[in-house]
């Protein structure tokens, strides 16, 4: 049998695609689909168990553990890995710079995923998710596994930084990097430092769990642990953004319609995102942070990251204007948008993504990140409804809108029931949507709790509390909308697994007839002097700005009605 070529030229795209790149990609891309199902498959206990008390309470706490590591780290970080390598490797025309460190990297990430799932199966004492402070300690492997997956993923990232200057050592690369690349480098500098933080507290609660260390300080094991887990927040932010970028790129040809302005919204990241960090402290005791301190961290320096957002929240969707502007439909302000590829699922993944992420998931961030606010918003369902908002209808809808290229472009591979995947975006999409409304609204209107099984066995005791019957209605809601993005998740690692099994090979020229890019963006920066203006873009982010701002104030007055003064 024939060696396969090293290397080869993408049809569609012109890129130098070298197997090795290709490989980890796919390597990576399967390990996070797995994630996803095994993510999704905990979520219907999880979901079951809030909406009706379907299971009991210690099944409860397990596959919240279970749903929690595989979604949020397992699912998420392999992807991002992939894009990291696709990025530094396939879009700079380099072969990674070392590709037996990416295989090692990725068997240490594995493995380290192994370990922990195995970790939450066995031993009740590792059902942690997402606040796992002392005194909670799980098992030793539990956090060598976190560990191992770590040190895995800070090999990846390096690789990814080798990769890049290699293309510029060896010429393949030329001037700035493209703004998705460099979207990946912000991603990827916010991941080491992340990681190393990381390091800081997952290695003392391994040595305290193995009896080592005697004990562990709640408090600073705390600060440190947001230290970790809010910047973590944002490498997913920032990678969701070099994938909303490309994805603008790939379905309509758009471009951003400042390049400058849209690095300085990365920069602005990079250098002010850990500030927010505070904000998961808002509760803490004041003799361990004060209120003044918590003020200004949360409510004036945070706003240098948001205002990286507001900037990308103008410049993505003015790429998709000026490139649709581009390709001819120039009428009125929504031309552009009506007339957008919307039987193309990664298109309708990237227009929900944005507006969910933005309407829902941003906002809320926010909102439930001052101060004041805070107080309505802490430990509430409200919360989980945030972060559905921004990791999920976000980030992990953007990541699947992407796949919808990676089957075609890199597995070569047809996408099988290509109708079925038009729905996929929009169920995912609504389904979350709903699921999200309703959880905001059962936390900041009724004051539910999160990480709580049900409300049901509380019923009938001698001092049971009686939640109104608004309360199950929206439970109802939360139940169906969940249904619905389980359906859509699961269609989406449906179609993905058929098709890198069974979709039909690709060849060359058929990739070149059914794949091809919108010009503008097979041809970046030849043929277009003056970009188009985005009217359309600044009437949304004036609607946009509007809802922002009632959210706001809508939120000021429920506090203000919280406890009523000599009533
Ligand atoms: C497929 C549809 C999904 C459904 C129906 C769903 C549903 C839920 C529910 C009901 C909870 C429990 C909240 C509580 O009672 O406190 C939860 C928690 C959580 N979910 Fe999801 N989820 C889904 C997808 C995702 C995805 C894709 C991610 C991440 C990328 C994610 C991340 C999380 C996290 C981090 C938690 C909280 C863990 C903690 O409290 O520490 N979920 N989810
Ligand atoms: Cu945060």
């Amino acid at each position: 049998m024939a060696q396969p070529a090293e290397a080869r030229t993408c049809p569609v795209t012109g890129f130098r695609v070298h197997r090795a790149a290709e490989d980890l990609v796919k390597a990576n891309a399967v390990a996070a689909v797995v994630a996803l199902l095994l993510g999704g498959l905990a979520a219907i206990v999880v979901l079951f168990t809030r909406w009706m008390g379907a299971f009991p309470p210690e099944a409860f706490y397990q596959y919240l553990a279970l749903h929690a590591w595989n979604m949020l780290i397992f699912w998420i970080l392999f992807f991002e890995i992939a894009l990291l390598y696709f990025a530094g490797s396939i879009l700079l025309n380099t072969r990674p710079a070392s590709p037996a460190v990416g295989w090692l990297a990725f068997a240490l990430m594995v493995l380290g995923a192994l370990m922990v799932e195995r970790a939450i199966l066995t031993n009740p004492l590792n059902h942690l998710s997402f606040q796992p402070y002392p005194p909670l300690r799980g098992t030793p492997d539990f956090y060598l596994g976190t560990i191992l997956f770590a040190v895995g993923a800070l090999l990846g990232v390096g690789l990814f930084f080798a990769t890049v200057h290699k293309a510029y050592r060896e010429g393949t690369h030329t001037g700035p990097l493209p703004l998705v690349v460099f979207g990946a480098f912000v991603a990827a500098v916010l991941a080491v430092a992340t990681l190393l933080v990381g390091a800081l507290v997952f290695v003392p609660a391994f040595l305290w769990s193995a009896g080592v260390l005697p004990e562990l300080n709640p408090f600073l094991w705390k600060l440190a642990y947001w230290g970790f887990g809010h910047p973590s927040q944002q490498i997913n932010l920032a990678a969701m953004i070099a994938v909303w970028y490309l994805l603008a790129q790939l379905t309509v040809g758009g471009r951003t319609p400042s390049e400058k302005v849209s690095r300085a919204a990365f920069i602005l990241y990079l250098v002010a995102i850990n500030l927010g960090s505070a904000h998961h402290l808002q509760t803490e005791p004041t003799g361990a942070l004060s209120v003044g301190w918590k003020w200004i961290n949360t409510g004036y320096l945070m706003h240098l990251a948001v205002l990286g957002s507001m900037i990308h929240a103008f410049a993505v969707p003015g790429s998709v204007e000026v490139g649709q502007r581009l390709r001819g439909y120039r009428r009125g302000l929504f031309d552009w948008l009506v007339r957008g590829p919307w039987h193309n699922p990664a298109f309708s993944s990237l227009v929900l993504s944005v507006a969910l992420f933005g309407f829902l998931g941003g906002t809320t961030g926010v909102i439930a990140g001052t101060e004041q606010l805070n107080m309505k918003w802490h430990n509430t369902t409200a919360i989980m409804g945030h972060f559905h908002g921004t990791v999920v209808a976000g980030t992990t809808l953007a990541f699947m809108g992407i796949t919808w290229y990676v089957l075609p472009l890199i597995f070569r591979r047809r996408v099988v029931a290509e109708r079925w995947a038009r729905w996929q975006p929009w169920l995912f999409g609504i389904g979350v949507g709903l699921l999200v409304l309703a959880f905001m609204q059962l936390g900041v209107r009724y004051g539910l709790p999160r990480k709580q099984p049900d409300i049901f066995r509380f019923r009938g005791l001698p001092l049971a509390f009686e939640w109104p019957a608004e309360v199950y209605a929206l439970l109802t809601v939360a139940g169906i909308g969940g249904l619905l993005a389980l359906l859509g998740g699961g269609l989406f690692v449906a179609l993905v697994v058929a098709t890198v099994l069974f979709g039909k090979r690709l060849t060359d020229d058929e990739l070149r007839r059914d794949y091809a890019l919108p010009k503008a963006a097979a041809n970046p920066g030849h043929g277009v002097k003056e970009l188009p203006a985005v009217p359309g873009t600044f009437v949304l982010c004036l609607v946009f700005a509007a809802f922002f701002l009632l959210m706001y104030l809508g939120n000021y007055w429920n506090l203000s009605r919280a406890w009523p003064i000599g009533g």
